[in-house]
This record gives C-alpha cells, sequence and structure tokens, in this order.
C-alpha cells in the first residue's frame, strides 16, 4: 500500500528543487520559470511541511527594496494560506560572476566583504522567517590550480567569515544554528571542505563552534566515494546533525541530484533506519526536518516535477515503514544477536578497570583462545540478506 504524506513527517523541499527549470551545461531550460507561490501550494497540497530558499531563489539578484519587499510579502502570504513553514534558508553565494573564485574564500578581499554582507541581509529575513537552521553550501569556494589558492589561508578566511556571521547571529539572538554542507567538486575542481569529515574537523576548529554543525548531501558524500550512512553516523556521533539534504546518486560521477532512492536503494534503506531507530531504545536519532534537495529530471515537464516531489516523500516512508518492519521481525533480532552488532556497545573495557585491569587479566591475552575466536562466523550474510528482503518487500 502506497503512504500518503503527512505534515508530521516533516518533509522539506527548496524553492531551488521543484523550481530548477533544467539548464544545465550542455543545455537550455527544459522548463518555464516557477513562481515560488506556486511551488509553496503545490508542496502543500502534496503533503510537504516546509520551504528552504536562498535569498535569490525569492527575490532575484539586485531587486530595489521595493520588488524585494513585494517578494517577500506575495510569499509570506503563501505560507499563511497553507500552513507550510521556512525550517532552513541558505545564500546564493555562487551564481553571479562575482563569485567565480569563491565568495568567503576568494582572493579577492572586496567580493569576500560583500558576501558577508550578503549573507548578514538574509539572516535578518531568515530570523523573522523563523528558519532555526542556516545552511552554508560552499560551491565556489576552491580551486581549480594549486598555483592559484593558497589553502590555508582560505581555511583561515572561511573560518573568520563563520565566526563573524555567528558573532552576529548571538549578538542579535536570533537562536539560528549554522549548518556546513560538504561537496568535493563541481562546481569548482575541488571543492574545500570536500566531505562531513572535513567539514567536522573544520568547525572544531571555530570559536562558536557550537552552533555550527553540518548538512550533509546524500550525493555529495557519495561523489567523493564515501558511505553516506558512515558520514551521518559520524556526525551523529558528534552531535553535529543540523540538517539533511536527501537525494539520489549512482556512485562517483557529476551531482546528479535524483530522487531520494532513485540511486543506491540500500544505501537509502539503511540510511532511513539510522535516523528512523537509531536512537537510544529504537527511537529516532534525528528529530530535524527531512529536506530533499534534488532536481526533476531535465527530460519531464510540470507533470514530473510534482511527480518527483511526491515520489521523495512516498519513497522515504516506503522505506521507514520496511526498516520498521526490519527492526520488529524476530527472525532479524536473532540473526543480529548471532551477529553481535550490539555487543559493539558494551565497552571494551570494565567499569573502572583501565589498562592495569586489563593487564592483570590473563583471559584477555596469555590464554586467549585466537584460533578458536579467529574461526568463528559472525553471519553478515544472513543478516544483509534478511535487510534486503524486507527492502525490497519481500518479507
Ligand atoms: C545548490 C547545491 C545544493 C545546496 C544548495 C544550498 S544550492 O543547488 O547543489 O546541494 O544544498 O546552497
Ligand atoms: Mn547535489
Ligand atoms: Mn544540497
Amino acid at each position: 500500500m502506497i503512504v500518503a504524506p503527512k505534515r508530521e513527517d516533516h518533509f522539506s523541499f527548496g524553492l531551488w528543487t521543484v523550481g530548477w527549470q533544467a539548464r544545465d551545461p550542455f543545455g537550455d531550460p527544459t522548463r518555464p520559470w516557477l513562481d515560488p507561490v506556486e511551488s509553496v501550494h503545490r508542496l502543500s497540497e502534496l503533503g510537504a511541511w516546509g520551504v528552504t530558499f536562498h535569498d535569490d531563489d525569492l527575490i532575484p539578484f539586485g531587486a530595489d527594496e521595493a520588488e524585494r519587499e513585494k517578494d517577500i510579502l506575495r510569499f509570506k502570504e503563501a505560507l499563511a494560506e497553507t500552513g507550510m513553514v521556512v525550517p532552513m534558508m541558505t545564500t546564493n553565494l555562487f551564481t553571479h560572476p562575482v563569485f567565480k573564485d569563491g565568495a568567503f574564500t576568494s582572493n579577492d578581499r572586496s567580493v569576500r566583504r560583500f558576501a558577508l554582507r550578503k549573507v548578514v541581509r538574509n539572516l535578518d529575513l531568515a530570523a523573522e522567517l523563523g528558519a532555526a537552521t542556516y545552511v552554508f553550501w560552499g560551491g565556489r569556494e576552491g580551486s581549480e590550480s594549486d598555483a592559484a589558492k593558497d589553502v590555508r589561508s582560505a581555511l583561515e578566511r572561511y573560518r573568520e567569515a563563520i565566526d563573524t556571521l555567528a558573532e552576529y547571529v548571538t549578538d542579535r539572538g536570533y537562536g539560528i544554528r549554522f549548518a556546513i554542507e560538504p561537496k568535493p567538486n563541481e562546481p569548482r575542481g575541488d571543492i574545500l571542505l570536500p566531505t562531513v569529515g572535513s567539514a567536522l574537523a573544520f568547525i572544531s576548529t571555530l570559536e562558536h563552534s557550537g552552533m555550527v554543525g553540518v548538512n550533509p548531501e546524500v550525493g555529495h558524500e557519495q561523489m567523493a566515494n564515501m558511505n553516506f550512512v558512515h558520514s551521518i553516523s559520524q556526525a551523529l556521533w558528534q552531535g553535529k546533525l543540523f540538517h539533511i539534504d536527501l537525494n539520489g546518486q549512482r556512485g562517483p560521477k557529476f551531482d546528479q541530484d535524483l530522487v531520494f532512492g532513485h540511486g543506491d536503494l540500500l544505501n537509502a534503506f539503511f540510511l532511513v533506519d539510522l535516523l528512523e531507530n537509531g536512537g537510544p531504545g529504537g527511537a529516532p536519532a534525528y528529530d530535524g526536518p527531512r529536506h530533499f534537495d534534488y532536481k526533476p529530471l531535465r527530460t519531464d515537464g510540470a507533470d514530473g516535477v510534482w511527480e518527483s516531489a511526491r515520489a521523495n516523500m512516498v519513497t522515504y516512508l516506503l522505506l521507514k515503514e520496511r526498516a520498521a518492519a526490519f527492526r520488529a521481525d524476530p527472525e532479524v533480532q536473532e540473526a543480529l544477536a548471532a551477529s553481535r552488532v550490539a555487543e559493539l556497545a558494551q565497552p571494551t573495557l570494565a567499569p573502572g578497570e583501565g589498562y592495569k585491569g586489563l593487564l592483570a587479566d590473563r583471559s584477555s591475552y596469555e590464554d586467549f583462545d585466537v584460533e578458536a575466536v579467529a574461526s568463528q562466523s559472525y553471519g553478515f550474510v544472513r543478516l544483509s540478506q534478511l535487510a534486503l528482503e524486507h527492502a525490497v518487500g519481500a518479507r
């Protein structure tokens, strides 16, 4: 049975996703401009809960104050009419040619100052609209030539930018948290903070690190050949999963931004299982928005835009249902026990033991039967197959 998305599922979409006119590096747009007001209404009708956007998605770059006010007002009316919320906002620091060498890390200092001002302006709007999270995707922060970018200085300028903006938000009492979105390449040849791991390491250097987390995107991590479930697990383990961009990708190639699940389906299954059942006692491990950052296929018309929006949500819900069935199956529970998956949560040392107790324990080394333990089977194949059978609905 196909499940219907509801507000309580907390699904959100970027205006730039359904609104993508399908311009790519080789071809012109295949779809007309889509009014953000229409997107809010259509997404709401489909059962979504929120919309997210870059400043320029709503207000064209360079618009005067009167035009800006008008665009914001119309948008607010659509939100009020539908009850849709704005859980996240972000800044376009990549489309205009002024950002061709980056924004916070452009070699040109005046560009860096302009970028900060562009963000500050939109942060005020984010606070006004009640956005809890502000995303930083540094698509242009990077280089094509190692001769052209002093990467250590670039990281220092990145740090300076995020700390300056964090101070602004703190001083204003906005209560907004920042989420850095990693990507390995495209549009730059190499982008700074290419993976979740790099972003987490960078965040630990910040003065305001407590209010900065990550916004990992399925496809971006997979472009770097990373296992998204591992990346998300580490972000959760460090308490840094502030937001998530769900979509699909088929291996390390250009950023496909497919519908969620239309890439690595099994990894999507385990991701949903982690988000929904990976918390203490099987509770959700993540309670933020289930945000889709995808592109409706360039081949499709308006029908495909709304069909793909629906597909993202339905796929998520189907996988959630499948993951619940997987967890509830006694055969799976028995297989998990046989594979000793829960045993990993048990500390390696006994309470208060320390290395001295370990050295005194002959069973840990002198009397340890290496060959017997080496010959045991962990039964991981059976467990994996059970997961697959649940994922495809065979159980
Ligand atoms: C851009 C990018 C996305 C980011 C968006 C936020 S913009 O479309 O490809 O992955 O999440 O800036
Ligand atoms: Mn992407
Ligand atoms: Mn994204």
